[in-house]
């Protein structure tokens, strides 16, 4: 923190939107009164009284919450409690977190693979190019028939996952399945937004030409002769903590499976219908996505049970493949997902046909290992070009709205209003995800109620992630007064600039303290975080809770921007 800032003040570090609901938290015991002055001048703009103290589920810590809603004017303020002092400084402003969401996705395009980073857009991240991958090994358990030992694919670029340098089709489905939502949700916001990357003069928003990068390598994981898709492309065990120039492994695909293979299909079906817009700048890419997505969708249809079991594999093959598993047992909800977007692609409602869409069971907060409720947002999303059944609509809708309701329930009580971390379930592997899918998922009830307590929700989760939160901590690296410094980032760790790269998500607290570093200073759920890079369980950053955060910052930016 800052000097002279309350660590006892907890806010989103950024900002608000001068016509949104504006909440800050206070871990105090004493009830009174509440100022927000004007950082400069001091003068004060607005008093409020503190809330009812709330105690927290986690922890037994005492809080009281500061709403300053009715403060409307833009300026740049500090919230100030007499007994506790000043919070950070934040701003009232439109657009207040266009900003965020550029960074997000410049995020991405600091992972980029296979090429190097100019200064020109990267800045003092700069770096060479390493992981060319245009000679991936085919790994023993992806062998076809007939192929000579030491066959080699080329697979270049997308991007490297979260902290490590390997490529993952399972956590990349969600990732663009994610980006390309937003891009759907929200297209015209996407005009002028630029993240400064080499494509950025070119006539395709950069939003698209980010996921394009992804969507360039996930083709090459097609295997051409049958259609099923590698799991991953990987070095058998993680690199050093070192740069992309240095890594000198080699590297493999590894199984062709089920799930992958369902994931391939629903980004390549996706990224077809949203493409087809763009067929005079990116001739013919529309329809090798097509292509791509019907020899997938077959290959699965043909194996319908395969799953990566990197155990067993490594019992059977060698080398063994020691790196993320993103091991997953079920393809039934990826089946889901697919069909809807085979669906919303050809308008054949034949794909949804056999399927059980599940709708009558709560809506399953999307993860990398549970996509379903993608599909179910581009069934609502395309519900009227698809002149689908009212019925169906109707469950979808209620899935949707029962879900929002369910995170609502209690909220006054929460102790930093959040509907993020109600259960100690929420700070899984990755929390600040659960953060930023919830957020999504309320953004949805919003569009199909128009309720604004739907909307004050997801801010309150953005919030959330920017600093209202029991760490105090804003999770998006290079952004916020109490900034993350340390991630669990090969990038950031071995390029000897004391900052780590920008726009990066932290995985946010995990009580399952999986990395067993000795710099956690708190057992309880949403204190179980350490800005330490030893901490890959609490403090990595990771594509698939990257793109949420694109997400949420941006749908909230083109809902209450200007
Ligand atoms: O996000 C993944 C989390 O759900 C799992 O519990 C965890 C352990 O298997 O792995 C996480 O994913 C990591 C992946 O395996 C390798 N790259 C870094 C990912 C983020 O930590």
């Amino acid at each position: 923190f800052a000097q002279n800032v309350s660590t006892e003040i907890r806010l989103n570090q950024i900002g608000f939107y001068p016509q949104s609901e504006k909440i800050a938290v206070v871990l105090s015991e004493n009830a009174g009164d509440f100022l927000i002055k004007d950082a400069k001048s001091g003068k004060t703009a607005f008093k409020g009284k503190l809330s009812d103290l709330r105690t927290n589920q986690h922890s037994g810590k005492r809080s009281r919450v500061a709403d300053f809603s009715a403060l409307k004017e833009n300026g740049k303020y500090v919230l100030e409690v007499v007994s506790l002092g000043k919070s950070s400084p934040f701003d009232i402003k439109e657009n207040i977190h266009k900003h965020i969401a550029v960074a997000a996705l410049k995020g991405f395009y600091y992972q980029r693979a296979s090429t190097d980073l100019p200064e020109k857009f990267a800045g003092k991240w700069a770096r060479a190019k390493g992981h060319a991958d245009d000679k991936v090994l085919v790994h023993a358990s992806a062998m076809s028939p007939g192929r000579p030992e030491n066959f080699v694919i080329s697979s270049p670029k997308g991007w490297y996952d979260a902290g490590d340098y390997n490529k993952y089709i399972v956590n990349s489905g969600i990732t663009m399945g994610t980006l390309l939502s937003i891009y759907e949700d929200h297209p015209e916001y996407f005009q002028t937004f630029n993240t400064n990357i080499p494509e950025s003069n070119n006539a395709v928003p950069d939003l698209l030409d980010e996921v394009i990068w992804n969507l360039r390598w996930m083709f090459t994981m097609q295997d051409p002769g049958d259609g099923g898709v590698y799991h991953k492309l990987t070095n058998p065990k993680f690199d050093g903590m070192i740069m992309p120039e240095d890594c000198k492994n080699p590297r493999y695909v590894v199984q062709k499976n089920t799930v992958s293979t369902l994931d391939f299909v629903a980004v390549m079906a996706q990224s077809a219908r949203i493409l087809k817009g763009f067929d005079a700048q990116l001739p013919g890419l529309a329809d090798s996505c097509i292509t791509a997505a019907v020899k997938g969708w077959e290959w699965a249809l043909k194996n319908p049970d395969i799953f990566y079991n990197q155990n067993e594999i490594n019992q059977k093959f060698d080398p063994d493949i020691v790196t993320g598993a993103y091991g997953d047992k079920s393809a039934a909800d990826e089946k889901i997902w697919a069909a809807a977007e085979m669906y919303a692609l050809t308008g054949k409602a034949d794909y949804l046909k056999d399927i059980n869409l599940e709708t009558d069971k709560p809506l399953a907060l999307p993860a990398w290992s549970q996509v379903k409720t993608l599909g179910y947002y581009t069934l609502l999303r395309n519900a009227e070009t698809l002149k689908m059944e009212s019925h169906l609509i109707a469950a979808l809708k209620k899935s949707v709205l029962n879900f929002s309701e369910e995170l609502l329930k209690d909220l006054e009580k929460q102790p930093y209003h959040t509907v993020m971390g109600k259960t100690a379930r929420d700070y899984s592997w990755g929390s600040s995800s659960v953060a930023a899918n919830q957020g999504i998922a309320l953004i949805y009830a919003y569009k199909l109620t128009r309720q604004p307590k739907y909307l004050n929700a997801a801010i309150g989760n953005l919030d959330y992630l920017l600093g209202r939160n029991a760490t105090g901590y804003s999770f998006l690296t290079g952004f916020g007064t109490k900034r993350i410094m340390h991630p669990h980032h090969r990038l950031s760790i071995a390029d000897r600039i004391s900052d780590p790269v920008p726009g990066l998500l932290s995985g946010g607290p995990n009580p399952g303290q999986q990395d067993k570093c000795t710099t956690y200073t708190s057992k309880f759920a949403d204190e179980s975080f350490t800005d330490n890079d030893c901490s890959y369980a609490s403090n990595e950053m990771a594509i698939n809770w990257n793109a949420p955060m694109v997400y949420l910052a941006a749908a909230l930016d083109a809902i209450l921007g200007s």
